[in-house]
C-alpha cells in the first residue's frame, strides 16, 4: 500500500467511523433489543448488528477486493490474512453501552497480508478519535501522542485488568495475582478492551492485562500503541495471533517481560 492509497484509505475509514458513531448516539435513545450471546453476560444489541451492516455495505461497495472480519458476522469468512483485511469491532464494550451508555468504542483495524496498517479507535460518547498509521506516529483528536514517558516501574505502574484475572478461578494461582496487585501502584477496569489499549498508548494506563480477547478486540489497538512504543503478547509472552481468540498483554517495555515472567507465567494454571 502506497503512502496516497493509505492516506486516502485512512480518511474514508475515519469519515465512516465518525458517521457510525453519530448514528449510534442517535440510536441509542431509541428502544433497542438486546440479546446475549455465549453466556448471559456476553450481550449483544441491534445496534451493534446495524454498525457492522453499516460497514460492510460501505467496504464491500468501495472496497471489493477487501476483506472484512467483524464480531458480528455480517462480513466474510476470513481464513488468513491476504490482501487487505478490515477487522471490526463495531461496538466495544456492549454492557457498557447498555448499562452505562459510555465507554464504548468503535473499533477498526485495517491489516495488509498480515501487517497493521492503519488504527482506528472512536470512543463514541466523548467524541475522541484515536489513530495510527504505521511508522507515522499515533494520534489523538488529531495531535500527536508522544513516545511513552521512559521512567515506568512496576511500582507506578496503574494497569488495566477485569475481575477475571483476579477473582478465584481455574485459570491463574490468585495469590500469585494479589501479589502483583500489592506490588503496583494500581488497578482500573473500564470494560472496553479498544478503550484501554488506546490508553495505553495515551500513557494514562501502563498496560492492560486480560484472559481472552478476539482479533477485533485488539486489532486496532496493538497498531495504535506500537506507533508510540508499546508491546503486546499473549499472557506467556508469545506473539499474537490475530485470526485467533487468547489472552492478552499489552503494555510499557519497561515492564513487559518482568509482568510475564514474575508474575502471569508463574500465576498460570
Ligand atoms: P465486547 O464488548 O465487544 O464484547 C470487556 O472486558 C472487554 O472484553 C470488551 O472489550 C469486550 O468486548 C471483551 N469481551 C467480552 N467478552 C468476551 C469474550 N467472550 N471473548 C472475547 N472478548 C470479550
Ligand atoms: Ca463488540
Amino acid at each position: 500500500m502506497n503512502t496516497s492509497s493509505r492516506n486516502e484509505l485512512f480518511q474514508q475509514a475515519k469519515q465512516w467511523v465518525l458517521e457510525a458513531g453519530a448514528n449510534i448516539r442517535t440510536q441509542m435513545i431509541q428502544p433497542m433489543e438486546i440479546d446475549t450471546k455465549s453466556n448471559a453476560n456476553d450481550l449483544v444489541t441491534s445496534v451493534d448488528k446495524k454498525t457492522e451492516q453499516f460497514f460492510v455495505e460501505r467496504i464491500h461497495q468501495h472496497y471489493p477486493d477487501h476483506q472484512l472480519l467483524g464480531e458480528e458476522g455480517y462480513g466474510d469468512d476470513v481464513k488468513e490474512l491476504t490482501g487487505v483485511t478490515w477487522i471490526i469491532d463495531p461496538i466495544d464494550g456492549t454492557m457498557n453501552f447498555v448499562h452505562q451508555k459510555r465507554n464504548f468504542a468503535i473499533s477498526v483495524g485495517i491489516y495488509q497480508d498480515a501487517v497493521g496498517e492503519i488504527g482506528l479507535i472512536y470512543d463514541v460518547m466523548n467524541d475522541v478519535l484515536y489513530h495510527a498509521l504505521r511508522d507515522e506516529g499515533a494520534y489523538r483528536n488529531g495531535e500527536k501522542l508522544p513516545q511513552l514517558k521512559p521512567d515506568v516501574t512496576l511500582e507506578t505502574t496503574v494497569l488495566g485488568m477485569n475481575h477475571y484475572m483476579l477473582c478465584p478461578n481455574r485459570l491463574l494461582d490468585e495469590q500469585v495475582m494479589h501479589q502483583l496487585v500489592k506490588k503496583i501502584r494500581g488497578v482500573r477496569t473500564y470494560g472496553s478492551a479498544a478503550i484501554e489499549f488506546a490508553y495505553v498508548a495515551e500513557g494514562i494506563l501502563d498496560g492492560y492485562a486480560v484472559m481472552r480477547l478476539s482479533p477485533w478486540d485488539f486489532a486496532a489497538g496493538m497498531i495504535i500503541v506500537h506507533e508510540v512504543g508499546g508491546l503486546t503478547t499473549n499472557l506467556t509472552g508469545n506473539a499474537v495471533d490475530m485470526l485467533q481468540s487468547g489472552s492478552i498483554l499489552v503494555s510499557h517495555p519497561n515492564i513487559h517481560q518482568q509482568l510475564i515472567e514474575e508474575y502471569f507465567i508463574k500465576a498460570k494454571k
